[in-house]
C-alpha cells in the first residue's frame, strides 16, 4: 500500500491556491459529460423528445452546487498518486461529476416539500414537471453508471466503484427511509423520538456516506488503495466530518439567510428530527417541551415563530458555536489517530471547506 499513498512531491499537486482553477477545469468538462448523455438521442430519432427532456433535467439540476464533493474526489485522488497523467486527472474529474449528479435531491425535495434548492425553485415545482420529476431523478441515477461505464469499465477499479456507487446509494435510502418515518406526522405530536440517539444514526446514513466517505473512497479506490483498513480508518474520519455537515445543514435550515443557502429551510414544518429540534428536547424544560409539542411539526407561521422565540430561548445559536468549535478540535485529534498511511491533507483539504461555511 505504501507504493499508491505517497503526497505527489511535496504536496502541491492539487494544493488550496489552485483550488478556483480546478473549479475552473471541473466546470468545464460538464458540457462534453452531458453531449455523452445526450448523443443517443441523434442516433436514435425516435427516442429524442425523451433525450431532449432529460438535457434539461441535467442542466437544471446539476451544474449549480457547490461541487465540495465533487472537487474532493479530485484532489483526494491527486494526494495519492504520483505523477497522474491528464487522462487520469480528467477520470478523477468525471468521477466528481458522478458525485455531483446528487439524484437523490431531486426526491428529497419532494418529499420535504422544499420550494427552492441552489437558489433556483425546486426541479418538481416548476410547471410541467411536478412528479415527473420522479423518473427525472431515476433517470440521473443511470446516468451516473452510464459514465462510469463509459469512462472506466476498462479501469482495474472499475468493480469497486460499481459496488461503492451500489452501497452508498442503499445507505442513502436506507437513511431518507428513516428521516422520513421518524419526522411522520401522528395524531398527537411526540417529540419523545427525537434522541440524540436516532439523529445519529439518520444522519451517518443519509448523508455522511454519500457526501464525506463517497468522495475520499472513490479517489482511493482510483489510486488503487482498496485494503480494508485504510478504508475502514479513513471512513471513521468521513463519517464525523459528514455528521458535522449536516448539522451545519440543520442549523442553515432554520439560521441561514435563503440569499446565501440557496433553499428555504422547511425542517420545522416538516416535523424534522433536526439537530435543533434534538438540543431543545434535551435543553428544555417541561414547559417549554410542552410549547414545542404545541408548535412542532405544522405549517402555521405563527407556530414556525414561537418554536424559534423557544430555540433563541435556549440559546441555540450559541450552542451550535460551542459545538462547532469542539467538533473541528476533535476532528483534528481523529485525523492525528486515524489517517494511517493517508496523507492528512486529504481530510484537512475537505475539513476547511466546511467549518464555519455560511452556504
Ligand atoms: C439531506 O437531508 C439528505 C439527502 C440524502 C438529500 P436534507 O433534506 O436536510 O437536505 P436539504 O436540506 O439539502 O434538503
Ligand atoms: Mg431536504
Ligand atoms: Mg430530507
Ligand atoms: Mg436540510
Amino acid at each position: 500500500m505504501e507504493d499508491h499513498i505517497k503526497l505527489n512531491g511535496n504536496g502541491t499537486n492539487c494544493k488550496e491556491n489552485r483550488a478556483k482553477t480546478e473549479l475552473e477545469e471541473f466546470d468545464a468538462l460538464f458540457p462534453e459529460l452531458v453531449k455523452d448523455l445526450t448523443n443517443i438521442g441523434l442516433k436514435d430519432a425516435e427516442i429524442s423528445d425523451a433525450i431532449d427532456w432529460f438535457k434539461e433535467v441535467i442542466e437544471y439540476n446539476v451544474p449549480f452546487g457547490k461541487k465540495n464533493r465533487g472537487i474532493a474526489v479530485v484532489t483526494s485522488y491527486c494526494q495519492l498518486v504520483t505523477n497522474p497523467t491528464d487522462d487520469d486527472i480528467k477520470r478523477a474529474r468525471i468521477l466528481g461529476w458522478c458525485i455531483e449528479i446528487a439524484f437523490s435531491l431531486i426526491v428529497d425535495d419532494m418529499m420535504d416539500s422544499s420550494i427552492t434548492r441552489r437558489g433556483k425553485s425546486c426541479w418538481y415545482k416548476k410547471q410541467n414537471v411536478g412528479m415527473r420529476a420522479i423518473n427525472d431523478s431515476n433517470f440521473l441515477e443511470s446516468a451516473l453508471y452510464f459514465l462510469l461505464k463509459k469512462y472506466f469499465r476498462d479501469q482495474p477499479c472499475y468493480k469497486d466503484l460499481l459496488e461503492l456507487f451500489h452501497d452508498i446509494t442503499h445507505h442513502t435510502v436506507i437513511g431518507e427511509c428513516l428521516d422520513l418515518v421518524t419526522s411522520r406526522p401522528q395524531s398527537t405530536v411526540d417529540l419523545s423520538s427525537f434522541t440524540l440517539d436516532r439523529y445519529n444514526t439518520i444522519v451517518r446514513w443519509k448523508t455522511a456516506f454519500y457526501s464525506f466517505y463517497l468522495p475520499v473512497a472513490m479517489g482511493m479506490y482510483m489510486a488503487g488503495v482498496s485494503d480494508t483498513d485504510a478504508h475502514s480508518k479513513a471512513k471513521s474520519i468521513l463519517l464525523k466530518m459528514g455528521y458535522f455537515f449536516q448539522v451545519q445543514d440543520d442549523y442553515l435550515d432554520c439560521y441561514g439567510s435563503p440569499e446565501v443557502i440557496g433553499k428555504i429551510g422547511t425542517d420545522i414544518q416538516d416535523n424534522k428530527c433536526s439537530w435543533l429540534i434534538v438540543q431543545a428536547m434535551m435543553k428544555g424544560t417541561p414547559e417549554q417541551r410542552k410549547i414545542l409539542e404545541d408548535n412542532y411539526g405544522r405549517d402555521d407561521e405563527s407556530k414556525i415563530k414561537r418554536v424559534k422565540e423557544l430555540y433563541r430561548d435556549l440559546n441555540l445559536t450559541h450552542v451550535y458555536t460551542e459545538y462547532e468549535e469542539s467538533s473541528y478540535k476533535e476532528l483534528k485529534t481523529l485525523i492525528e489517530k486515524c489517517s494511517g498511511n493517508l496523507p492528512k491533507e486529504v481530510f484537512m483539504a475537505f475539513a476547511r471547506k466546511i467549518y464555519k461555511r455560511q452556504k
